[in-house]
């Protein structure tokens, strides 16, 4: 009798827990359960260490683990080792985390409750772990009027108008989401910077949630707008060489970091895309950079400087960064480093890795992935982003004996204390934080990658799918195929074989390979990619072209230069291949692009049955969710597909091959698509 009542009481509490927990996703992978207070008393979790980075450690596992005594310790055996680095041991039930900094504690305390989470033997654990990267960001492109830029998950989570009275209890939970995967600085604003952010009250409100972070080992950036001085302080100019300027950032900086004594530096989008710089007044990047290096060192401050730069010229955009970066080669100061896309245009479904990495061997050179789905079909397309990150990672520069990978160069620079790598977050106010249930497995992935980058995208899809639905194999197999797929089908669907940039004007959602706008920029319309005519498509970036192939190191300048050693996924981004053209596989290009095409649609409805598959394993509330934005995918994978087919053939004149699936869309319909989706600049 008594079991059948214990048994009611359960199923009742169970019930009321998940009335209590909507599935809407905002626990992201963070799903541990509490240790009930009779449980907790019967094991130990032990620290001496005495700051609040330590405590959140010992407070997480007091709160969360349930096997048995843990022991965290600082062991000076890992200090010159990058901070953050952790040792755990188990034997029996009695379990030692060590390591040289609180954060390495932290860690340590997250990567326990993460094998408890997936279910894992902790038994005779020993496990050692060095972070990849020493700082491992992410940047917000965050407005201070609440917008985002290029954000797909609602508004900014940063509540300018209400801090620092009010503070968001989500402030917290983003922290430790971070820290779960260990992220440890975040840029708070857009790279297009408001000059505010420097005034007095802004960073009365960043020291607000530089306040929260800190316990999670998060240190807090600011992109900041170079012409600062003149806008907010009512200079003359705000030339690097004008002594006032030099004053003003000095003065600058002392109040910030008489604000936050951690602050980690600035963020640099300059002479880029309109934003003001020192070419301005007749300086160089590197000219502008070390100003702000000098105001920042005296507190152990860093400048971020973005290589995204290019301008209207006759040059091959894809050229300008290296030509305008390479030069400065050992002019930045050691307390610069150079941030640089993972691309040489910018954040496309797939391009080649931009050439500058490893072309400034006595510059700190940092990677920069888009995690938001600017060019992917914004928070309503599954595109698992680790394989993209990845492929840029691994690429082999050649640039150098050792450590030539994208990874390499970028961990093993001039300064190693300093290698650092970015994402720009998906994160904002929706509820499941990023838009899209699966968009947060980038920033997980990201996360993960930024430890560690040698994990496979394949270990850490399991990982994020066990901790966020659940670690039955019947679910995580099956998605983490889907998942690990999905980029490529996005590649499929939407550019294939090398093209790139054929979205729609200023919002980049839908297709627009016809796009044009008299008197626009050139290197913003499709065609400038594209280069269709009636005989051949492609970017020819040969020597008979742009010869950007020469930015790359041999042996990969003369591969990508030869038409029959390219790799086929970036032929049309180094080539200009007639449609007739024959590939390996014996078909012509055209065909090859039309079979590409009807893959990505074809993938995408594959996915659709694998999510239908794991229905019931699953709370409803998720499943459903994804379901209908599946469907949104594989319609819009069907519009790309005509849009894209239809207006090329009305360059290669050739038929669709005939088992392919027809269109359902007639061209004209689809050029008079005029999505009204505001972009934030
Ligand atoms: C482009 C975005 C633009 C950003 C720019 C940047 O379209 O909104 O400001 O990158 O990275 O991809 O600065």
């Amino acid at each position: 009798m008594k079991k059948v009542v214990r048994y009611i009481i359960a199923l009742m509490g169970l019930l009321l827990y998940n009335l209590g927990h909507a599935e809407d996703g905002s626990q992201l992978w963070l799903r541990y359960t509490r240790v009930p207070a009779n449980e907790a008393a019967l094991r130990t979790v032990a620290c001496r260490v005495n700051d609040p980075v330590a405590y959140m450690a010992v407070e997480e596992l007091q709160h969360y683990w349930r096997r048995g005594d843990v022991t965290l310790v600082i062991d000076k055996s890992w200090s010159g080792q990058q901070t953050g680095g952790y040792a755990i041991q188990s034997r029996r039930n009695k379990t030692v985390i060590s390591a040289g900094s609180s954060a390495g504690l932290l860690y340590g305390a997250y990567h326990l409750l993460r094998l408890q989470q997936l279910q894992t033997d902790i038994q005779g654990l020993n496990i050692v772990e060095k972070p990849s990267y020493a700082l491992r960001m992410l940047n917000h492109w965050d407005n201070l009027d609440g917008t985002v830029e290029r954000g797909y998950a609602g508004h900014s989570l940063w509540k300018w108008s209400e801090l620092p009275q009010k503070i968001s209890p989500r402030y917290r939970e983003y922290a430790r989401a971070n820290a779960s995967v260990g992220i440890n600085a975040v840029v708070l604003n857009n790279v297009n910077a408001a000059p505010l952010i420097l005034r007095s009250d802004y960073l009365g409100k960043v020291k607000a949630l530089a306040d929260i972070f800190r316990p999670y080992g998060i240190k807090v950036f600011l992109s900041i707008n170079f012409s600062s001085p003149k806008l907010l302080g009512q200079l003359r100019d705000s030339d690097p060489f004008n002594p006032e300027v030099v004053k003003w950032w000095e003065k600058k900086a002392a109040e910030i970091y008489g604000l936050i004594p951690d602050f980690g530096g600035f963020l640099v989008k300059a002479n880029s895309e309109g934003q003001p710089g020192p070419q301005d007044y007749g300086r160089t990047h590197a000219e502008g950079a070390n100003m702000l290096a000098s105001a920042l060192k005296p507190f152990r401050g860093l400048v971020m400087w973005r290589a995204f730069v290019y301008n209207p010229s006759a040059e091959d955009r894809a050229k300008q960064a290296y030509q305008e970066f390479v030069p400065l080669d050992g002019k930045f100061s050691d307390n610069v480093i150079v941030q640089i896309k993972n691309g040489p245009i910018d954040f496309q479904p797939r391009e080649p890795f931009n050439p500058l990495f490893g072309a400034m061997p006595k510059t700190n050179q940092m990677v920069e992935f888009q995690i938001t789905q600017e060019y992917l079909g914004f928070s309503n397309h599954l595109v698992y982003l680790a394989p993209l990150f990845k492929e840029t990672l691994d690429a082999q520069t050649y640039t150098r004996p050792l450590h030539a990978t994208v990874a390499g160069i970028t961990q093993h620079g001039p300064y190693p204390q300093l290698s650092a790598i970015a994402g720009v977050a998906n994160i904002g106010a929706d509820r499941n934080w990023c838009g899209h249930h699966f968009a947060q497995a980038n920033w997980y992935a990201f996360g993960r990658l930024a430890w560690n980058a040698a994990l496979s995208s394949s270990s850490i899809a399991k990982e994020w799918l066990s901790a966020t639905f659940s670690p039955d194999p019947d679910l995580v197999d099956p998605l983490s195929d889907l998942m690990i797929a999905s980029r490529e089908a996005a590649v499929n669907y939407m550019m294939p074989l090398g093209l790139h940039h054929l979205f729609a004007f200023e919002h980049h959602y839908g297709p627009e390979p016809w796009g044009d706008m008299p008197g626009g920029r050139p290197d913003w319309m499709p065609w400038y990619y594209h280069n269709a005519d009636s005989i051949a498509v492609g970017f020819d970036r040969t020597s008979s072209g742009s010869n950007a192939v020469a930015q790359y190191h041999s042996p990969l300048r003369e591969q990508f230069a030869n038409i029959a050693t390219c790799p086929e996924s970036y032929l049309l981004w180094f080539h200009r291949v007639p449609w007739t053209y024959r590939m390996k596989n014996g078909r012509s290009l055209w065909d090859n692009l039309c079979y590409s095409y009807q893959q990505g649609v074809d993938q995408v409805r594959h996915f659709q049955q694998v999510w239908d598959s794991v229905e019931g394993k699953i709370d409803a509330q998720r499943f459903k969710g994804v379901q209908s934005k599946l469907k949104v995918q594989a319609r819009d994978a069907v519009w790309w597909r005509d849009a894209c087919l239809l207006y090329f053939q009305t360059f290669a004149k050739m038929p669709l091959p005939a088992d392919l699936e027809r269109p359902v869309h007639e061209l004209d319909d689809l050029k008079k698509i005029k999505l009204n989706l505001k972009h934030h600049n």
